[in-house]
């Protein structure tokens, strides 16, 4: 008896190597998947090994007949066999079929991983090509995350491939990234410089609640306390009593003069009170941009106020639906610099990017809690736009 071992790809392979080697007498002893070794033999295909045996007697050199598998059957032994392999065959397709699978997902898993390893390494050349795309992707998918709009990250992103092409790594996409949204966070602009000689006026709109007045009281407190700046307070917040105090409030603790006013026609006088301060700070009325009535009151305050600087105070908790609501109220105000509130209640800063994207108004102030008067900073471009854009892994 002569036993031999052969491996091919495929079943068919197999039998077609035993009966070119050993002819059609030839027995199948055993047929089985093996696999190369290794990390890699296992996203490899498999491969098929047969063991196969002839009495050496029996070898021929030309088989007469087609094949063993396509042999009539003629005996009742034959057909048993025939049968026996035909249902072997379906057990090892269906083994296949499952392996198969199994590739697919393992590699997919394995792409995943190797990928993963090689992003902190975008230096390497010949690897940037399956990295570039996934480094834009990753960045888009942060904006996304951070909930900047997504046609605005989408701008954003072609703006970054058309900077540095589809096969920069990590670093080159970030480098670029950071600083087109830098670009559109832009350098912030405060109150000021003062004016010489008379006060510089500035007035705060915006929504009830959003921290207007608290706002105010955290500038005002800057002003007085580290600029040693004479400053006036106006309100004309006379809806709520409770708002009315809450500025007489922090007026008095600071020691700085407040005047109420009640109508339009008031505005100039209590701004003209105040000739000889540094700076006046007038709080508004979060009047509803929903009640007509209501909202051209606080036009024609703003307009009567005279002011040098508007400010609209928007809070960074505010869906972007409604911040582009209430900003398209606003639009009947040529300029104005925008003040973003309770930064610390909110989860991602989106908010800021997509508002300044919008409006191409400037951004100023970040308020980032309740406490008065330290919960207030300048728009620091390089910390918001570092969080904007996330990290890389
Ligand atoms: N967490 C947090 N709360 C704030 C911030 N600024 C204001 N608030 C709170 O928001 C609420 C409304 O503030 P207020 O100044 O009265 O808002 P206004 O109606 O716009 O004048 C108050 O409870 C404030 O303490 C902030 O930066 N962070
Ligand atoms: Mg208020």
């Amino acid at each position: 008896m002569k036993i031999r071992r052969y491996i091919a790809n495929n079943n068919q392979e197999a039998i077609l190597k035993v009966k070119m080697d050993l002819g059609n007498d030839a027995l199948i002893l055993n047929t089985r998947k093996v696999r190369q070794k290794g990390i890699f033999g296992l996203f490899s295909k498999p491969k098929v090994e047969v063991l196969a045996a002839i009495d050496e007697y029996g070898i021929r050199k030309e088989p007469e007949n087609s094949g063993i598998e396509e042999k009539p059957p003629n005996s009742a032994k034959d057909t048993q066999n025939k049968i026996n392999f035909d249902e072997k065959e379906g057990k090892i397709t269906n083994l296949e079929n499952k392996i198969t699978n199994m590739e697919d997902m393992l590699q997919k898993i394995y792409r995943q991983i190797h990928v993963k390893e090689k992003l902190p390494d975008p230096g390497q050349k010949d690897e940037k090509q399956d990295q570039a795309p996934r480094a834009v992707q990753i960045f888009y998918n942060n904006l996304i995350r951070n909930e900047v709009e997504s046609d605005i990250a989408r701008r954003i992103i072609d703006n970054v491939v058309a900077k540095v092409g589809d096969n920069a790594g990590l670093n080159d996409t970030a480098s670029v990234l950071y600083s087109i949204v830098a670009g559109i966070v832009g350098k912030p602009e405060i109150i000021g410089p003062l004016k010489e000689g008379k006060p510089t006026v500035v007035i705060f709109v915006g929504p009830t609640g959003v921290g207007k007045t608290t706002t105010l009281a955290k500038i005002a407190a800057n002003y007085l306390l580290n600029q040693k700046k004479s400053v006036g307070l106006i309100t004309a917040d006379t809806y709520r009593i409770a708002a009315v105090e809450q500025l007489k409030t922090y007026a008095e603790i600071l020691g700085i003069p407040v005047s109420v006013v009640y109508s339009v026609s008031d505005m100039s006088d209590a701004v003209n009170q105040f000739s000889d301060r540094d700076i006046i700070l007038i709080d508004t009325a979060g009047r509803s941009h929903r009640n007509k009535a209501q909202f051209e009151e606080m036009k024609a305050m703003v307009t009567a106020s005279g002011a040098d600087e508007v400010y609209l105070v928007l809070s960074s908790t505010t869906s972007i639906r409604s911040c582009r609501e209430i900003i398209s109220n606003y639009d009947f105000l040529k300029d104005y610099k925008l003040i973003f509130t309770k930064t610390d209640e909110a989860p991602v800063l989106g908010i800021i990017l997509n508002i300044r994207f919008i409006t191409g108004m400037r951004l100023s102030y970040i308020t980032t809690g309740q406490n008065v008067p330290d919960d207030i900073e300048v728009v620091n471009v390089d910390k918001i736009s570092k969080s904007l854009i996330g990290s890389i892994v």
